[in-house]
């Protein structure tokens, strides 16, 4: 199957981007893997014809965004992401209307309708630095997870208005899972994404997105680890560090929707030159004005 995948990448001159979420097998046939923020950056600058992106919905419309001139498919058209879908563009132009003055900004994992409605973009890896920038005399508004948002005041010091939106898969870690995972690894250190619930957050040792948890595990030197995120960073962190062990923190840190793409439809996505994601282009102006923002900062 990943010789079929070389072959017609090569037909079609097609690069290969895959989030760190993704099946392993999935991340194996691709050609860069990453964070969103990581695999945006590639997306602006590559050079191929066409971009597969081995991911969710929202991620393949920031790629067509920063590349409107390439081909971009997203192999399972039905990748969808629950915490994006929690904000709506008209939701957000309400909201907007009710504080005065107000800077909105937008997670990444956002419609390319949402950024469009927001001053700026962030990832988790980059949210500390775009919040930390943005302007004191202005209200902050932060859509839509509410869990990362409570990290970033806690970190920055900066008052922000939350949307409730969370990741059910994030969201679902409870205290007790944390405690059970420390009780069977009790020389383990708890490595937990921000978009877990605070008092989650607030069990950890270290508290980063995927990159850097990844980065933090690969230098700590300690042997053992609890991962409190998606159960696909274990592949890289077992690949890159085969001599320490990695353990997710609950069975249920898994998004169906990352999972949802296999390397069977990476082949027929790549042989039929489908489903392509596109995004108006007046909605795509003012989206890749708030990514461009983001991508200047970082
Ligand atoms: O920004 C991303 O790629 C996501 C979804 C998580 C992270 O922390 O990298
Ligand atoms: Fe969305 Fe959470 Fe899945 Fe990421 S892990 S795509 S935020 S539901």
């Amino acid at each position: 199957m990943s010789d079929a995948v070389a072959k017609l990448k090569k037909e079609r001159n097609a690069v290969i981007l895959a989030h760190v979420y993704q099946r392993p097998e999935v991340q194996d046939v691709a050609d860069f893997v990453g964070d969103s923020l990581q695999l945006a950056q590639q997306a602006a600058k590559t050079d191929a014809d066409v971009i597969v992106f081995c991911g969710v919905h929202f991620m393949a419309e920031s790629a067509a965004i920063l590349s409107p001139n390439k081909i971009v498919l997203l192999p399972e058209e039905n990748a969808g992401c629950p915490m994006a879908d929690m904000v709506t563009a008209d939701a957000l132009r309400r909201r907007k209307a009710e504080i005065p003055g107000v800077q909105v900004v937008a997670y990444v994992n956002t419609s390319a309708a949402v950024k469009a409605e927001s001053d700026i973009c962030c990832t988790s890896a980059n949210a500390l630095k775009v919040v930390s920038a943005l302007p004191e005399d202005r209200p902050i508004l932060f859509v839509p997870d509410r869990n990362l948002g409570d990290w970033i005041t806690r970190q920055t010091g900066r008052e922000m208005h939350c949307w409730e939106g969370y990741c059910n898969t994030h969201d679902h870690l409870s205290v007790d899972d944390i405690e059970r995972a420390k009780a069977a690894h009790p020389d383990a250190e708890v490595l937990v994404h921000p978009e877990c619930r605070p008092e989650v957050v607030a069990k950890a040792d270290f508290v980063a997105s995927t990159t850097g948890l990844i980065r933090y595990a690969l230098e700590s030197p300690r042997k053992s680890f609890i991962i409190a995120t998606e159960e696909g960073v274990l592949h890289p962190l077992r690949k890159q560090a085969p001599e320490k062990t990695f353990h997710l923190a609950a069975r249920t840190l898994i998004c169906p929707n990352m999972k949802s793409t296999s390397l069977e439809k990476v082949v027929w996505s790549l042989q039929e030159m489908q489903p392509r994601i596109t995004v108006d282009p007046v909605i795509r102006e003012k989206a890749l004005k708030s990514l461009e923002r983001m991508l200047a900062i970082v």
